[in-house]
């Protein structure tokens, strides 16, 4: 069994009572696996210094990897291993990100990467800023 979607499952969440008038916006992203072989919703939309959590909710590990190093969501550094079972990969989207910026991404193990513009293969999505 392999399961592998990597629940970025589900899509928002607001946030963050805030001091003073900014809130911050928190989105959830599940990774879940089975069946389908991609990401969930697979295409974010978010605001420029959202907060997006994926939560791996299979039984096998994932990763957040950029097509483009170093630009985008990039789990290996938390989790070098991969995202396990059960655990939550948080990235912020830099609050200077322009408008109509896409962060492709990809699972490493089940997933390959595109080239910066489109999505790639197998496990994949994509971060949109608004
Ligand atoms: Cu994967």
């Amino acid at each position: 069994m392999r399961g592998l979607v990597i629940v970025i499952g589900a899509v928002l969440a607001l946030v963050a009572p805030g001091c003073g008038g900014g809130g911050q916006r928190l989105v959830d992203a599940a990774i879940f696996a089975e069946a389908t072989d991609t990401f969930g919703p697979r295409d974010v939309l978010v605001d420029p210094d959202a907060q997006i959590a994926w939560t791996n909710v299979d039984s096998e590990p994932h990763s957040i990897t950029p097509d483009v190093a170093g630009d985008g969501p990039d789990s290996a550094a938390a989790f070098p291993n991969g995202i396990g079972p059960g655990q939550t990969f948080y990235w912020r989207v830099p609050a200077a990100a322009a408008p109509g910026t896409r962060y492709f991404y990809h699972c490493r193990f089940h997933g390959q990467a595109g080239n910066g513009q489109n999505f790639g293969n197998g496990m994949v999505g994509v971060v949109r800023v608004r």
